[in-house]
């Protein structure tokens, strides 16, 4: 097996062509310790990020039971972050600060707060059927909501709560041009609040589909604008909109053409049986574009918990309600990239069928039904809408597309495959199984009018032997496959120990436009600024009766206040600005035992309120592991009753120091402050004789280095003044604090100067970077540093430090026993202890390395 191995390895992308012998051996030692097959291996090496590189694809997972919203990288499948959207998340400060709680809070159903959600359907904003990577929906499914991110900083900005329906499945479908989110009703229920027996079915219980206005400007929904339509009780299932030519149209399958109610509990047959009775169900087909119109006039819509619900009866005059049957119990409805088909998953049928959108149109053009139904809706006929039919297997649910044309992609849930077909031609061109139970799957892009591929996820239920057993509770199994070759290639299993994923949506990471940080003082709820906003010397308590109100910031390492007195059952809001301008620069904020928590990114405002109602000493702090001294970072809320009389203990128990020993500490402290600045000012003539100012990120971190240099002068006049009082204890405290703002502008300053070098550093020819490679391959750094005497000689500088310096060099690395005589050679053997090896370079690797050392003299300056 390994013989056959190398070929395929060296014409791969893990190894260049002049891969050394001592690589694969590596290579092959660690593929049989680890039992990896070729095919593994290639696997991993499509996968695998080193370290520092980034993701070509972004996807976003519904998180199902758990309300939230994953983000993982592809082709990594790395876990970047949980978005809080229907539930709770602390480490955002989701549902603990004021600002999203609001956001949290609007999404409480008729005074009811819920803090669970059942996320299925993401969708982003699009723009002529493309993906915008501006915002993202998301449907709650259990208690039907939509939620806005702003993919600007990944945040929940909004949540509709419907005020029709009592739950919905068909959301959150976008419109070509974000026009409208789609929401569709899954279990019909009455449209009012009132109690209503199950023989009313037919007569009152009501499914519906819900346009939500979306304002793509304000990036918020529009309730006001938004409507619903009316629809019979067939049990609404999934959705999708038309594009291209069924532009304006909209598509929804459902599953209960029978009406059926259940009452197993009665002795009747279960809802199961009832609602799969008929042969077919119905796909619903209605126009968006003539309801918008309809919305408009009184006599079309009644008005239910004060939204319009256009009328089945002023749709169907209008014509922009039909009825297709299709094959019962169906799931997933896809539209094609171009709109031209519609494709619909079988669920119990083994097909997958093909509508027609042209033939569909002519028919209502024609006004050519097959009949109406019960409610007065025509039906147009399933044959001579079908495009085709294409047999697949057992339980089709859900489609992605390729970017070929044609070319779709079919989860198979009862088989545990995924299908490759062609839905122009309905012939199958491969399947792949996976583990185990798939539900929906994703191409990158793959529902978006350009469908990119390469990449598909499928969404897998059931994880059973996949990996480490974690208890009863399985993760779910997200697989990525490799669909560029003619067959589909498993690369990776991903567990998601987070809820249910239903659905994923992927996007180019190069269409993602976030923040590095928040203008200062933004509230990052509402993106607009906080009245709040508290800049640096503006930190204060008020006091308005029972209301206290602390305007606080955090910057490293300190909260200002540190001490907070209040008195019990006060209404107590801190509202806090990070003031850094830094990107990572995070600092959190709780109160101990009160139930709080906020998470501040640089130049956020947030606010916590609560009621001091528990008497005590309750210590406050910095919950993000922000600097050295982060733990310093912190305070203590005082609630005092001022009714009750408190005793005093003493109030300190250490001895004062000696005048010579206050004297001796504080010249220690200037000495080392001294000393720092000395550090500062070399790092600050680099940066400026490099001028730094041409180069944006450089800039911003020199600016935030600055900050905290700026602050050293009020404070050493604090801390001479006390000097001057001859208050030596108040000096060295004041002078400790010039060195925190020393060190903190060190370690900023140092990291501009390391993102300077990078940027003056010229560029690395193809020859030099590949003889840095082949000097990391070969292992010579674990000997030499560049720009460092290390336990060998430091390398930069050698091309001259030799007569005629290249050949010299490359003669070295060729054959160093050669040399070993040779008196330099002999010296540097005495003096490190170690002698240059021979690593069996290849000639052309030694020039490579020859041309990444000739990089290394043109940069040295830079160190
Ligand atoms: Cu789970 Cu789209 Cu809600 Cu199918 S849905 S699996
Ligand atoms: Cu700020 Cu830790």
């Amino acid at each position: 097996m390994l013989k056959s191995f190398k070929p395929v390895l060296l014409g791969s992308v893990l190894f260049a062509a002049s891969a050394l012998c001592a690589a694969d051996s590596d290579l092959e030692r660690v593929m049989k310790e680890r039992n990896l097959s070729e095919k593994d291996v290639l696997a991993a090496a499509k996968t695998y990020q080193p370290t520092g590189r980034k993701d070509d694809y972004m996807v976003f997972s519904s998180g199902g039971q758990s309300g939230q919203v994953i983000v993982y990288g592809v082709p990594s499948m790395r876990i970047y972050k949980y978005i809080g959207v229907f539930t709770p998340e602390p480490w955002q400060g989701y549902g603990f600060d004021e600002e999203s709680k609001a956001v949290l809070r609007s999404g409480s159903i008729n005074g009811k707060e819920i803090n669970w959600g059942d996320t299925h359907h993401p969708n982003f904003s699009e723009k002529n059927g493309e993906y915008v990577g501006d915002y993202l929906f998301i449907n709650d499914k259990a208690n039907p909501r939509i939620a806005v991110i702003n993919l600007s900083d990944f945040e929940t900005t909004q949540i509709v709560v419907n005020p029709v329906i009592k739950s919905d499945h068909g959301g959150s479908f976008v419109t070509p041009n974000t026009e409208y989110v789609i929401e569709t009703s899954q279990y019909a229920a009455p449209f009012d609040n009132d109690w209503h027996p199950i023989e009313e079915y037919q007569a009152v219980y009501r499914g519906a589909v819900t346009l939500w206005k979306f304002d793509y400007d304000k990036g918020k929904i529009d309730v006001n604008k938004s409507f619903s339509l009316e629809l019979p009780p067939y049990m609404q299932d999934l959705s999708d909109a038309g594009k291209g030519e069924s532009f304006g149209w909209a598509f929804t399958n459902s599953f209960n053409s029978e009406m059926y109610t259940g009452g197993i509990e009665k002795g009747l047959p279960p809802m199961e049986a009832g609602m799969s009775r008929n042969d077919t169900d119905y796909l619903h087909v209605y126009n968006w574009q003539i309801l918008e119109k309809l919305a408009q006039d009184s006599k079309n819509y009644k008005v239910v918990n004060g939204h319009r619900i256009v009328t089945i009866d002023a749709a169907v005059k209008a014509g922009a309600l039909f009825l297709i049957p299709e094959a019962k119990s169906p799931h997933g409805v896809d539209v094609s990239p171009d709109g031209r088909y519609i494709i619909i998953g079988g669920k119990l049928d083994t097909h997958a069928s093909v509508y027609d959108f042209k033939k569909i149109k002519e028919l209502i053009d024609k006004k050519e039904y097959a009949g109406k139904d019960p409610y007065g809706i025509p039906i147009l006929d399933m044959q001579k809408t079908l495009h085709g039919q294409a047999e697949l297997g057992l339980g089709p649910l859900h489609n992605t597309f390729d970017s070929q044309d044609g070319v779709i992609y079919t989860s198979l849930y009862v088989d545990s495959q995924i299908v490759k077909w062609n839905y122009k031609t309905l012939k199958v061109l491969d399947r792949i199984n996976v583990h185990y139970n798939i539900g929906h799957l994703d191409s990158m892009e793959g529902k978006s009018s350009k469908p990119v591929g390469k990449y598909v996820i499928a969404l897998d239920k059931l994880s059973i032997d996949r990996f480490n057993p974690i208890g009863p509770l399985h993760p779910q199994n997200h697989q990525l496959i490799d669909i560029t070759g003619p067959k589909m290639e498993m690369l990776y299993d991903l567990p998601i120990g987070l809820g249910e994923p239903h659905d994923v949506v992927s996007i180019a990471a190069s269409k993602l436009h976030t923040k590095p940080t928040y203008t200062m003082g933004t509230n990052s709820r509402t993106g607009k600024q906080h009245p709040a906003m508290t800049l640096a010397g503006q930190e204060r308590i008020e006091r308005d009766g029972k209301n206290v109100k602390v305007y606080a910031t955090a910057i490293r390492s300190h909260i200002n206040p540190e001490h907070i007195e209040v008195n019990k059952d006060d209404n107590v809001t801190i509202y806090m600005t990070n003031l850094e301008r830094a990107e990572d620069e995070t600092h959190g904020f709780t109160v101990d035992d009160y139930d709080l928590h906020m998470s501040l990114e640089p130049g956020k405002t947030a606010s916590v309120n609560f009621i001091a109602d528990k008497e005590g000493v309750f210590p406050f702090y910095c919950t993000e592991f922000c600097s050295a001294l982060h733990l310093e970072m912190f305070g203590y809320l005082y609630v005092k009753d001022p009714n009750k009389k408190y005793t005093s203990a003493k109030a300190s128990m250490l001895k004062a120091l000696s005048p010579e020993a206050l004297k001796a500490e504080y010249d220690k402290v200037v000495a080392t402050n001294k000393a720092t600045d000395d550090v500062i000012q070399s790092v600050v003539k680099f940066l400026k004789e490099k001028n730094y100012e041409k180069y944006p990120k450089v800039k911003a971190l020199v600016d935030d280095a600055l900050d905290q240099y700026g602050k050293i002068p009020e404070t050493k006049a604090k801390a001479d003044a006390a000097v001057k009082a001859g208050d030596m204890n108040g000096a060295i405290l004041w002078e400790g604090q010039v060195w925190q703002y020393l060190v903190k502008t060190a370690d900023v300053g140092l990291r501009a100067k390391n993102n300077l070098i990078r940027e003056l550093s010229t560029p690395m020819s193809e020859a030099a970077s590949n003889g840095e490679k082949a000097y990391l391959r070969g292992g010579c750094n674990g000997c030499h540093v560049i720009g460092q005497v290390s336990s060998g000689p430091d390398l930069t500088g050698v091309l001259l430090r030799h007569e005629n310096g290249e050949k010299w060099v490359a003669d070295f690395i060729k054959d160093p026993a050669k040399f070993y005589e040779d008196d330099y050679v002999k010296a540097m053997i005495n003096y490190f202890n170690l002698r240059m090896p021979n690593q069996h370079m290849k000639d052309e690797e030694i020039k490579d390395i020859i041309e990444y050392l000739k990089w290394v003299d043109e940069n040295a300056g830079l160190n």
